[in-house]
């Protein structure tokens, strides 16, 4: 039985403490760029180095050359996940990313539909053929268009869907998981809540109540 169908967003430091008691009532965590800034790389590891999370997923949406996204994984190693961008395309760029997280037996996860009104669908087709050669192990899609999640479910049946965009981006909790979706990516909602705990068990809560109707 899942423990939790919400992947933290912390873009924003939360307390050690306040992690430790939400560690068991969450998936994982998705370590934001914002919040490597604001502690670096050093503070960042010893804050989420002893949590007990399924996965600790870096995102900062990942956008060049093999060697250069080669250079920026192997110095956050506490992680166990990395998002890129798919539209960098296969050779040179993501082939070589693939290969060194499969040696190194970490996880790619890549960006198919972002959760803003802007995101083009033009390249929908470029993007998936990108998806099916490098066969991350999961695949970002915006919580916020729910067709298209279920379209990606559709689509690539085996890997891991994440979806961002519910609560402060408008996407309401529980709609992504009903339409496909494996965990939702959750940030403001809860880290700037008065209380992280309330909010995350509230959240939990509202997703078990929606996947059980
Ligand atoms: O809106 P929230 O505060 O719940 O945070 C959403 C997180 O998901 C945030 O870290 C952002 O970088 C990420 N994300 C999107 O919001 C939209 C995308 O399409 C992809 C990632």
């Amino acid at each position: 039985m899942l423990k939790s169908r919400v992947i933290l967003a912390m873009d924003k430091p939360l307390s050690y403490q306040v992690l430790k008691e939400m560690e068991n009532e969450l998936y994982g965590i998705k370590v934001g760029l914002p919040l490597v800034l604001d502690l670096g790389v050093d503070k960042t590891r010893e804050l989420l180095i002893g949590l007990d999370v399924e996965e600790i997923i870096v995102d900062f949406k990942l956008a060049d050359i093999g060697y250069i996204m080669k250079s920026i994984v192997e110095r956050l190693s506490f992680a166990n996940s990395f998002i890129a961008h798919s539209f960098i395309g296969v050779k040179g760029s993501l082939d070589e990313l693939k290969r060194y997280l499969d040696a190194n037996s970490k996880n790619l996860y890549l960006v198919a539909v972002m959760s803003h009104e802007g995101w083009s669908t033009l390249f929908a087709d470029y993007i998936k053929n990108v998806i099916r050669e490098i066969s991350p192990k999961g695949i970002v899609v915006g919580g916020t268009k729910l067709d298209h999640i279920t379209q990606y479910r559709r689509d690539f049946e085996k890997m891991t869907i994440v979806s961002p965009g519910m609560g402060s981006q408008g996407g309401s909790y529980g709609d992504a998981v009903c339409a496909g979706a494996d965990y939702e990516i959750i940030g403001r909602s809860i880290y700037n809540a008065g209380n992280p705990l309330t909010a995350l068990r509230t959240i939990n809560k509202i997703i078990e109540d929606k996947v059980m109707k």
